[in-house]
């Protein structure tokens, strides 16, 4: 193991979550947090959400408020950097073996003062994968209380169903709809929290979210998502990806492995998408 302890790495495996205290320093957390404030200071001149940015409906240039920053690592060497030689890939080592890709990243922001809710979802239905040995990885930017909306992950979804994301009419939602949610304990969801530079882990499977932020503070949650080596997407969503299937560790494999355990499609997206949110705040009355 390279940075797990034995009772982490069991946590994630059952529980299919974990939170790892202490392993970013206090030099890359400034260097970050450093880079992050440049793109919060580039949206200013930014009224609408495009491929880079993804905008609350009140952002303007005097008061930025940002969902989203999407695939920070293909706008910034230190994101990249981050993600490839900080403790990322050395605990994504640790949990999915030798041989280890990167897949994507995302800059959630979740701005103070009522920063948007993520519904309840799986990820694995947005990026079908031939197996489950997909996960994300997140490290708060900032320290994260309670009352500044962490993310809620319920322990051992991930060894449950996974969920449709479309409404009654066939319309991708990305999330669990209200139904689906009445069979999952989500008053257990372990919100996750801690000091700046504290790292989530959740498996693909794991149904997560985390509810608006009401306090005065951003909670900026850097996210990268990767898969063992022989897990192949089987969308073509983040093809486009400067570093999309990148060894991070070990080698290419030519072989990919099939769970049995079928999985969901999304819609075919033709290059549209954007980020979770352009679905998920639509107004529909779905659940
Ligand atoms: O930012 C969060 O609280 C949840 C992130 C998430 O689930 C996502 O972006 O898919």
């Amino acid at each position: 193991m390279k940075q797990l302890s034995n009772a982490q790495k069991q946590h994630y495996l059952e529980q299919g979550y974990c939170k790892i205290p202490g392993l970013v320093s206090i030099e890359w957390l400034t260097e970050l947090n450093q880079v992050t404030a440049q793109f919060v200071e580039e949206s200013r001149d930014v009224s609408q959400s495009n491929r880079r940015f993804d905008l609350e409906a009140d952002h303007s240039a005097s008061a930025p408020r940002l969902r989203r920053l999407n695939s920070p690592v293909d706008l910034h060497e230190t994101y990249w950097r981050f993600a490839s030689e900080g403790p990322f890939a050395d605990i994504a080592e640790d949990l999915l073996g030798a041989h280890v890709k990167f897949h994507h990243s995302k800059l959630n922001f979740k701005w103070g003062g009522g920063g948007e809710a993520v519904k309840w979802h799986q990820d694995i239905q947005f990026w079908p994968h031939t197996n489950y040995d997909v996960l994300t990885l997140g490290v708060y930017l900032t320290d994260v209380s309670a009352d500044m909306a962490p993310m809620g992950i319920i322990p051992g979804s991930h060894h449950g169903p996974l969920f449709d994301l479309y409404d009654e009419y066939e319309q991708w939602t990305g999330h669990i709809r209200r139904a689906d949610l009445e069979t999952l304990e989500t008053d257990q969801a372990d919100y996750v929290q801690g000091p700046a530079g504290t790292i989530t882990v959740h498996n693909c499977r794991a149904v997560h979210g985390s509810p608006p932020n009401m306090s005065p503070s951003p909670r900026p949650l850097l996210l990268c998502a990767y898969s063992a080596g022989d897990a192949m997407p089987i969308t073509s969503l983040t093809a486009g990806g400067k570093y999309s299937e990148v060894m991070v560790r070990g080698e290419r494999q030519k072989w990919a492995r099939f769970d049995g355990r079928p999985v969901p499609m999304p819609p075919d997206w033709g290059g549209s998408y954007q980020s979770i949110f352009q679905y998920q705040q639509e107004k529909r009355d779905n659940g």
